[in-house]
């Protein structure tokens, strides 16, 4: 059972203990259930306290349980909160660290609640694409006020207990104790206080008004316009409330039930908590276990103070970890140190960053013009021009003056690291750290693992990239890794779509409505079609015969290049990112279909979609039976934090599993009969073949 039962004196005391976050699993909310049972049954007990081992009161509903019958298999939440406020005797709520979710709805149940400060308190169910389902939206209004209670569950976000323990007239603490050392003897003390007082309290008979309701319920269905796109849960989360104001509290329970399961049998919420899963596995490596020893971290350092270098530094420089940056010449460095002054003083002038953290961590930049200075460093990162010849010397002098056990890692975004370690004598301390421009910026680190890579390395490199909030995905060695391998293919067919009769602007346009925030043609200006450019030149020797559309090429003769020209595959006016259609491009790409004798055709905004996403789904198959990635769950994470795939979609893997696996290999059949697009990349992976045979989805 994972929930303890023990009297103190005349209280009995329920723990919650199931680590790591006590997750209200069927068996904690089994065990909690039973405790009451005892303690009522006791005569010797005048008073209950419920709350949680660990770093935790209980973050909530097990969201691992979702989707299965013990989700929902009594005795569920609203039965054990039932069962609390029918308890003859006071229960007591004992709150810390984390009181999230169902573990807040579980005190909201209590008669009182004693908080330790410092406590994360949160109704995060609107991030999972729910809303609160055990009386959250009924209870928290009637004890914190409408508003506040209304913006905490349509944000979802958390607030310290001490903070809410100030709000005007609260009822939701009757306690805060002075430190969380001392919430377990006053929590039991409380109990002693009140183990005669009757009749005991109940949230759920106080009294739930907004004195002008309508208009500011009309506000909030406004407010929360915003953010629902995409997203139905933020805008029943108004409902919800506005039933808590209007509805008996046994109506309003009502409403959010059924609210509730609405909204769990949703796609976009099945993508949250996929996502939400998929995030946190994603740190896991299947061969290398969570205790593997970690090699420590105090000092890094950055080879490269260019746009990739000075994002890189400004991560660890965040994290409060010291960098020393090196560069070939003064102006260079001069230059990037100058570019994260910039950053950092952006951030101070819109208040995201105080002046003396700014300061704080400018002094931890410190800048070199010799390797020999960087001998100490734990970790060195090179983010030099991508070209193997430069890496080989960089690495060739790291391995002459690093010191033993440090980490070498190559930021490349496509090399191979394998050629990349064995410049040196160590390529066991060689790891690709693949940052996303802007590298300060964008979640996503790729953690390319060489054959040689050792386990401690990686398990350092992991929980590095969380400490600075990174979201990590292991790839193997590859060309492209696993998110510009896919990228490759979705471009390609991007490229394929001009020849056979799209405009830039209809493919992005489609795509974008898919929910893509940008298209394929809008992201190649924003990175710079040059890139690409360089990429189909490597190509064309390492891979001929590999079919492309010319039209990309076209263009960059042009020097249309994207933003950084002014125009690409669009028009832009200085300051502003308006993407304007250029009459010149259309005619351009009409040309070279003529030249191509393409008769252009009339092509949907679906076959548009399912061509670019089911690109990426057939090679991230390819990806996933090579063992380039561990997981499909990865890929959906390298998708959605560093390509900007649709979260509400979950990510190309999982969106092939609600289209149905089945019906993306119908498709590609379809695709590959049509004589200008590539027929060979359209039969489908050996993997997405069977599953799809099986009538099974990628796990
Ligand atoms: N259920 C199951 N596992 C959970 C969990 C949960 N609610 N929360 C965290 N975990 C696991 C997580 O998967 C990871 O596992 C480990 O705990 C550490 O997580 C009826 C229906 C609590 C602030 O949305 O926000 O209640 O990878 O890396 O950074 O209305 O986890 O180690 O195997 O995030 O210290 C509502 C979600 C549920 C809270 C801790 N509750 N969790 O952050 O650690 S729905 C939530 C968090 C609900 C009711 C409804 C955070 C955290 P593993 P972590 P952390």
């Amino acid at each position: 059972m994972t929930a303890e039962y023990k009297v103190h004196g005349n209280v009995a005391v329920i723990t919650l203990a199931n680590p790591p976050v006590n997750g209200l699993g069927l068996s904690t909310r089994q065990g909690i259930v039973d405790g009451l049972e005892q303690a009522n049954a006791d005569g010797a007990v005048k008073s209950i306290v419920i709350t949680g081992a660990g770093g935790a009161f209980s973050g909530g509903a097990d969201i691992k349980e979702f989707g299965t019958d013990k989700a929902m298999q009594e005795p569920n939440l609203n039965s054990v909160i039932a069962a609390i406020e029918n308890s003859d005797k006071p229960v007591v709520a004992a709150i810390h660290s984390v009181a999230m979710g169902g573990g807040l709805e579980l005190a909201l149940g209590c008669h009182y609640r004693v908080a330790a400060p410092g406590c994360s308190v949160a109704l995060p169910e609107v991030k999972l694409g729910i809303l609160p389902g055990a009386g959250g939206t009924q209870r928290l209004p009637r004890v914190i006020g409408v508003e506040p209670a209304l913006n905490m569950i349509v944000s979802g976000e958390a607030i310290k207990s001490e903070m809410l323990a100030m709000l005007p007239g609260q009822k939701l603490f009757d306690k805060l104790v002075d430190s969380p050392e001392a919430l377990a003897a006053e929590a039991l003390a409380f109990a002693q206080s009140v183990a005669d007082v009757r009749p005991m309290p109940l949230v759920r008979n106080l009294p739930c008004k907004h004195p002008e309701g309508d208009a500011y319920f009309q506000f909030a269905r406004n407010m929360v316009k915003g953010m629902s796109k995409n997203f139905p849960a933020p805008a029943k989360c108004v409902d919800a409330v506005e039933a808590a104001t209007k509805k008996k509290f046994a109506d309003g329970l009502a409403t959010e039930r059924e609210i509730f399961i609405n909204l769990m049998w949703t796609a976009e919420s099945r993508s949250l908590r996929h996502l939400f899963l998929a995030e946190r596995a994603a740190s896991k490596i299947p061969d290398v276990p969570s205790d593997t020893p970690k090699r420590d971290i105090k000092a890094v350092a950055v080879i490269g103070a260019g746009t990739m270098g000075g994002g890189i530094a400004m991560n660890f420089l965040n994290a409060g970890i010291p960098v020393k940056m090196l560069e070939m010449k003064q102006e260079a460095l001069d230059r990037g140190i100058a570019t994260i002054r910039k950053n950092y003083e952006a951030q101070v002038a819109k208040k995201k960053l105080k002046q003396d953290k700014y300061e704080q961590r400018m002094a931890l930049l410190s800048t070199t013009l010799s390797y020999d200075d960087l001998k100490d460093a734990d970790l060195v990162i090179e983010a030099v021009f991508e070209e193997i010849g430069v890496k080989e010397a960089v690495f060739k002098q790291l391995d002459a003056v690093m010191k033993p056990g440090a980490i070498l890692a190559s930021n490349t975004s496509t090399l191979d690291v394998n050629k990349i370690a064995n410049f040196t004598q160590r390529p066991q301390d060689v790891v690709g750290l693949h940052f996303f421009s802007p590298a300060n910026v964008m979640k996503l680190l790729e953690v390319v693992r060489g054959a040689a890579t050792a386990k401690d390395v990686l398990a350092t490199v992991m929980a590095m990239a969380k400490k600075i909030k990174k979201t990590a995905v292991v790839s193997g060695v590859c060309d492209g890794f696993i998110g510009n391998r896919m990228i490759e293919q979705y471009s390609r067919q991007a490229g394929f779509l001009l020849d056979e009769g799209c405009t830039p602007a209809q493919v992005d346009k489609a795509v974008e409505k898919f929910g893509f925030a940008m298209g394929p043609f809008r992201m190649g200006d924003l990175a710079g079609n040059d890139i690409g450019w360089a990429i189909r030149k490597r190509r064309a020797i390492e891979q001929p015969g590999m079919k492309y559309s010319k039209t990309a090429d076209l263009l960059c003769e042009k020097g249309r290049y994207g933003q950084k020209t002014g125009a690409g595959w669009y028009d832009y006016v200085p300051g502003k990112r308006d993407a304007i259609p250029n009459a010149e491009v259309v005619k351009m790409i009409e040309d070279h279909r003529a030249s191509l004798g393409i008769t252009p055709r009339k092509i949907s905004d679906e076959e548009i979609v399912q061509r670019l996403v089911f690109s990426l789904v057939n090679e991230a198959a390819y990806i996933l039976e090579e063992g380039i990635a561990n997981k499909a769950s990865d890929i959906d994470v390298v998708y959605i934090f560093g390509y900007g795939f649709p979260v509400h979609r979950g990510g190309p893997l999982n969106y092939a599993n609600e289209v149905g696996l089945f019906n993306v290999v119908q498709a590609m059949k379809r695709f590959a009969k049509n004589p200008l697009d590539d027929a060979a990349f359209w039969k489908p992976a050996p993997l997405l073949a069977k599953l799809a045979a099986e009538g099974k989805n990628f796990q």
